[in-house]
């Protein structure tokens, strides 16, 4: 009995420490709520399925005439956006599904997780710089695939040079092109001014045909050591067009 209490001390300690060290901001869609204000869009379609997830509560969006879904976080959503730098982001993790499509080919297009600094403009897409996991590595969930796990690490401790990013990383803008970071800015400029989220079904600098979706998503996760502060997403833009 005594050798019981003793272990079940041990336990309790392990567990309150590891809880200390990462914490992760989820959105498994239950009981109505959708952390993060994720969509597709149009939002009127985008809606908290009770059941039929993975499991429980799922985002779907029955609705969708476009090239190919992007799933997109809330601008600035708070705990998924801002310095996700000095939050410790390590990894982001999610279940997707394609319920139905007239593109019988989606399956096969890649798919990536994009992290996008507005500088200090959301409705202008001309000044936004972008990085994203090389696609290549990923395919899209395909129709009739199911639930589809996807699991990227984020190497958002990387201190590199002006242009440069870690292995494995693609980046981007709207003047230099989807595949090609600019050579003004660095890879902590995105990360630690993260404006949104966004999950693309294809890749970011490849076109498709235009075709209808039926998606799903359960089971969003970002794993970090603490919450992302909250940064001015002009800040940077502002202190740049300074020495301008
Ligand atoms: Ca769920
Ligand atoms: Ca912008």
């Amino acid at each position: 009995m005594r050798m019981l209490l003793i272990v079940t001390v041990v336990l309790a300690f392990a567990v309150s420490a590891s809880a200390q060290m990462t914490m992760e901001q989820v959105a498994d869609f239950e009981d109505g709520l959708n952390n993060g204000d994720w969509g597709w869009g149009p939002a009127s379609a985008d809606v908290v399925e009770p059941e039929g997830g993975n499991p429980g509560g799922y985002l779907g969006n029955a609705f969708q005439d476009t090239y190919y879904p992007i799933l997109k976080c809330g601008w600035d959503a708070p705990g998924w956006c801002g310095n996700l730098a000095a939050a410790g982001a390590s990894h982001i993790s999610g279940d997707f599904i394609t319920i139905a499509s007239s593109n019988q080919y989606i399956g096969q297009y890649y798919f990536t997780v994009l992290f996008r600094n507005f500088m200090g403009t959301p409705n202008d897409v001309t000044d936004d710089v972008y990085v994203y996991i090389d696609p290549y590595e990923y395919t899209s969930p395909g129709i009739d695939e199911g639930w589809k796990h996807y699991d990227f690490d984020l190497p958002f401790d990387f201190d590199g040079a002006l242009g440069e990013l870690p292995a494995g990383w693609v980046g981007g803008s709207y003047y230099s092109g989807n595949a090609t970071f600019p050579s003004d800015v660095t890879f902590q400029d995105v990360v630690s001014n993260v404006g949104r989220i966004e999950f693309w079904y294809n890749h970011p600098d490849w076109g498709a045909i235009f075709a209808t979706f039926n998606t799903g998503v359960d089971n969003i996760i970002l794993t970090m050591d603490s919450d992302p502060v909250a940064v001015e997403s002009s800040s940077f833009g502002d202190l740049k067009a300074m020495f301008r």
